[in-house]
């Protein structure tokens, strides 16, 4: 029997059975997975065999995943814990106030989200808190991004506005919903399925933090075909294990004029000859976008020994 895990608690596990069932099975002895290291613990959106014994149901094995996310430990045991598996489309929820929004957030997912191969985009929510000055702001920066290669939506879950297009967009898939806590991913959830009930957290006006309700990722039906991945307020989405030489590679933009830089391993940082470098500094490609490379790229360069 199989079926998709849509919660995990790191002892027991909620799976959907093809006839939309759920049942709840825990993981007996060791299982055969996709090998490398910290991969072989049961996440959400794993496709899973179930064996059923009398009441009980036990996973057997995990299917092997066409893409998994991970996340880096906050202490420094380098160690890594898987947040999800088998996504088709990740959803970067993101505000431009309540909370301020941070680029480097944002740009540090979309990177993730390149490494793995995985298409992204980013939702813009809380549109009903901009004045007329802020949208334009909001519709120069979705432009700059679409320049880039990311489609974006600017939405108000509030306001009931543009969920339809979040309902188009998510069909047939498993997205993943990740953006710093208090954006409104539990909100826009319970919008696009009333019966959900994600736990909205209150945002203190006093900090602009928000709170930290959800603690383990857990998946969502919105319809049989639909399904939405929400993860923990996560402070910093851990970059992959790469080498620093390699982030050049997920920033589109960078690829595409890299074939005019002299050298053929050049890292657009103070390379003789660079043809990206420039196009920043010209302002023919957003700032913020090199800043957070050079940041990523020296905290890549920090870890390694
Ligand atoms: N003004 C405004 N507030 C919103 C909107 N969407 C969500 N919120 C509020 O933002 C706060 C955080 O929402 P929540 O869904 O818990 O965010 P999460 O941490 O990303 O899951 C709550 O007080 C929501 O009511 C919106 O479109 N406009
Ligand atoms: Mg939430
Ligand atoms: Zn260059």
């Amino acid at each position: 029997m199989e079926g998709l895990v849509t919660k995990s608690t790191g002892s027991w596990y909620k799976v959907r059975l093809s006839d939309g069932k759920i049942i709840d099975a825990r993981s007996r002895g060791k299982l055969r997975t996709a090998n490398s290291r910290n991969t072989n613990h049961i996440t959400v959106g794993d496709i899973v065999e179930i064996d059923e014994t009398g009441e009980d149901f036990s996973i057997s094995m995990i299917h092997d995943r066409k893409n998994y996310i991970i996340r880096k430990s906050t202490n420094l045991s380098k160690e890594t814990h898987i947040i999800a598996a088998n996504i088709d489309l990740a959803i970067i929820v993101a505000t431009l106030k309540e909370p301020k929004l941070k680029f480097g957030f944002v740009d540090r997912f979309l990177v993730t989200a390149q490494a793995y191969q995985i298409p992204a985009i980013i939702v813009f929510n809380k549109t009903d808190l901009l004045s007329a000055k802020e949208m334009d702001y909001l519709t120069d920066l979705r432009e700059a991004y679409r320049n880039i290669g990311y489609e974006s939506e600017a939405i108000s879950v509030t306001n009931s506005e543009g969920i339809d297009r979040i309902h188009e967009i998510i069909k047939g898939k498993i997205t993943l919903f990740s953006g710093s806590s208090g954006v409104g991913k539990s909100s826009l959830l319970n919008a696009l399925n009333a019966d959900i009930s994600a736990k909205v957290s209150v945002v203190s006006s006093s900090n602009e933090k928000g709170q930290h309700t959800t603690t383990f990722a857990e998946m969502y039906e919105i319809n049989p075909t639909s399904f939405i991945i929400d993860t923990p307020g996560l402070k910093s989405f851990g970059l992959i294990d790469m080498e620093p030489e390699e982030l050049k590679n997920y920033f589109p933009e960078m690829v595409r004029l890299s074939k005019n830089c002299r050298f053929g391993n050049c890292k657009h940082l103070n390379e003789p000859g660079c043809a990206v470098k420039p196009k920043f500094e010209e302002s023919r490609l957003p700032i913020f976008r090199y800043e957070n490379y050079v940041h990523l790229y020296e905290e890549l360069k920090g870890l390694k020994p």
